[in-house]
């Protein structure tokens, strides 16, 4: 009797399934199909994009929203080479994902096969783990190996690339490695002295402040974030995808003071998230506060700054662990704290009070206060907020507030634009229950648009705004600051183009909007419709968030 066989294609579905993928994110090429033959078999859904970046965030965009590792699958050459972007996005960003690329046959190896390229030394710099995989027994082993190694430290993206013949080749099913079980978790708890130490640093503290950063999104440690900043009265700041944390109006929830807090406090907790140019490399502490450091990552702790102490580890069981061991020790915490959560709040509403009449402004064209002060009146517990452009998304990132913990997404660190379609993809199709509204800068909008098209494809709605300039406004102001007016417009502007009506040429919904009044009902009308759509919203080209005119990204 002959013994049953199995190909490649077939062997990583069947390690996919293990792993818990659900679906994954392509665009085809004849050295990859075999994968999509074994995912037909696995009940792997495949959703096929029109760029491979788009494959590559939506991977990203899926393991952040799902908590399980993503995975995107392209072709050899140019499909692996349009996939950098994605990964190394999430490479920044510490999102688990897979990326698959095809490769020409081991058997014409460098003899100049189609489409062949060094993909694993293009990769190894932006993955956590790139490979190639050998042989076709080995394909499954392989696969889960890469998935496993996304979650070493910090997790982040890994590469395998499987030649053409190894995918297809057929092997005896019993020679084959397919693992079941094959991880550990890998939270760590800190050390318990450390935990101590901490302790005792609340228990003296008069005007603590903490960040909680995307890890805490990451490790799904909302609860123990909640739990301490509550339990201990300390003022949070929330950055990345830990946006949402606290929700709106929680009298422990603050995002326009932080600097002044940061620069009065005596006792500053920074979780999960580096010192990198959003913190000023951590130069803009107070000297003379304590800095406390959490992190996964060993490497990020200690970073371009001296810290007072560090811990390495899980977020979620670290802050539950020091609220613990707090706790008796800090009884007349809340009542020492309250002048300083009093101080904050001041100055808080005094920042919020200087812009309002922005944010209401009935300006044409439009003031982008009062574009993203509608999207923020307009969004619900249940929508997910994605963030994709420059100076449009810099001014929705000082008002725009998500109502619920994991219901914000922006590129990360690399700052990446064109995430946005991705994103909104991989939320959608992972949370169908959800409401996904994602804000674009016309530039942004235009690097991926085109997905809309799959977005319509797979019916997966969306509500798509457009703030339109006409320009790349975050570029154009530094080109005005740093040689003048008149030498501001070489290389970024955009044309006039009704994002509408591009929206209806695919077959979603799609409005254009110019009068202040008319955001909220098209919004409205974008939510009834059921359609992806894009209300495209013409905003003043000649004003710029702060965050814009300080430049601080580039600082
Ligand atoms: C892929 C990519 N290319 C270029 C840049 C540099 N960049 C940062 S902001 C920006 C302008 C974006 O324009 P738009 O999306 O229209 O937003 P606006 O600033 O006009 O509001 C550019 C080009 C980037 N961050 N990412
Ligand atoms: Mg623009």
């Amino acid at each position: 009797m002959m013994s049953e066989t199995i190909s490649g294609g077939h062997l990583v579905a069947k390690a996919l399934k293990a792993e818990g993928v659900e679906v994954i994110y392509t665009l085809c090429g004849g050295h990859i199909i075999d994968i999509y033959d074994g995912c037909v078999d696995e009940g792997i859904e495949v959703i096929d994009v029109r760029h491979e970046q788009v494959a590559a965030h939506a991977a990203d965009g899926y393991a952040r929203i799902t908590g399980k590792p993503g995975c995107a699958v392209v072709t050899a050459g140019p499909g692996t080479t349009d996939a950098v972007t994605g990964v190394a996005n999430a490479f920044r960003a510490e999102s688990p994902m897979l990326l698959i690329g095809g490769q020409g046959a081991l058997s014409q190896h460098k003899m100049g096969s189609l489409q062949d390229l060094p993909h694993v030394d293009m990769m190894a710099p932006i993955t956590k783990f790139a490979a190639t995989v050998p042989t076709t027994e080995r394909v499954a082993d392989l696969v889960s190996m890469a998935f496993r190694e996304c979650y070493h430290g910090a997790p982040g993206p890994s590469f395998l690339e499987i030649p053409r013949d190894v995918l297809d080749a057929k092997v005896p099913l019993d020679k084959a490695r397919i693992p079941k079980n094959y991880r550990a978790s890998t939270r760590q708890a800190g050390d318990p002295e450390s935990i101590e130490r901490l302790a005792d640093m609340l228990a003296h503290a008069e005007k603590p402040a903490i960040l909680l950063g995307s890890q805490v999104q990451t490790c799904r440690a909302t609860d123990a974030a909640i739990d301490f900043v509550r339990g201990l009265n300390v003022p949070a700041y929330m950055n990345g995808s830990a946006r949402g944390t606290l929700p709106p109006g929680d009298p422990m929830h603050f995002q326009l003071s932080r600097r002044y807090a940061f620069t009065e406090a005596d006792l500053i907790i920074i979780v999960g998230t580096p010192f990198d140019f959003r913190m000023g490399y951590g130069k803009r502490l107070s000297p003379t506060a304590k800095v406390v450091q959490i992190d996964l990552d060993y490497r990020t702790v200690g970073k371009n700054r001296d810290i007072d102490l560090g811990i390495v580890g899980d977020p979620g069981l670290i802050l539950s662990a020091a609220a613990q061991a707090a706790s008796g020790r800090v009884e007349n915490g809340a009542a020492r704290r309250k002048e300083w959560i009093e101080e904050l709040r001041a100055v808080e509403t005094q920042a919020y009070e200087k812009r309002l009449p922005r944010q209401l402004s009935d300006a044409q064209p439009i003031d982008p206060y009062r574009l993203v002060h509608e999207i923020n009146e307009f969004l619900t517990e249940d929508t997910i907020y994605i963030g994709d452009g420059g100076d449009i998304v810099t001014f929705s990132g000082q008002v725009v507030q998500p109502k619920s913990p994991g219901h914000w997404m922006d590129p990360g660190p690399l700052g990446t634009l064109g995430v946005g379609m991705a994103f909104a993809m991989a939320a959608k199709k992972a949370r169908p229950d959800k409401e996904v509204l994602c804000l674009f800068g016309d530039g942004a909008f235009s690097l991926t648009g085109w997905d809309f098209e799959t977005m319509v494809r797979f019916d997966l709605p969306f509500i798509g705004v457009i703030g339109n300039n006409s320009s790349m406004n975050q570029i154009r102001y530094g080109q005005a600051a740093k040689y003048g007016e008149d030498r501001a417009r070489v290389g970024n502007t955009l044309g006039d183009v009704r994002y509408g009506e591009f929206a209806k040429l695919l077959g979603g919904h799609g409005e254009e909007v110019r009068d202040p009044a008319d955001i909220r009902p098209a919004l409205e009308r974008a939510r009834e419709s059921g359609k992806p759509s894009l209300i495209n919203v013409w905003v003043d080209p000649d004003v710029y968030a702060p965050g814009t005119m300080n430049q601080t990204m580039y600082k």
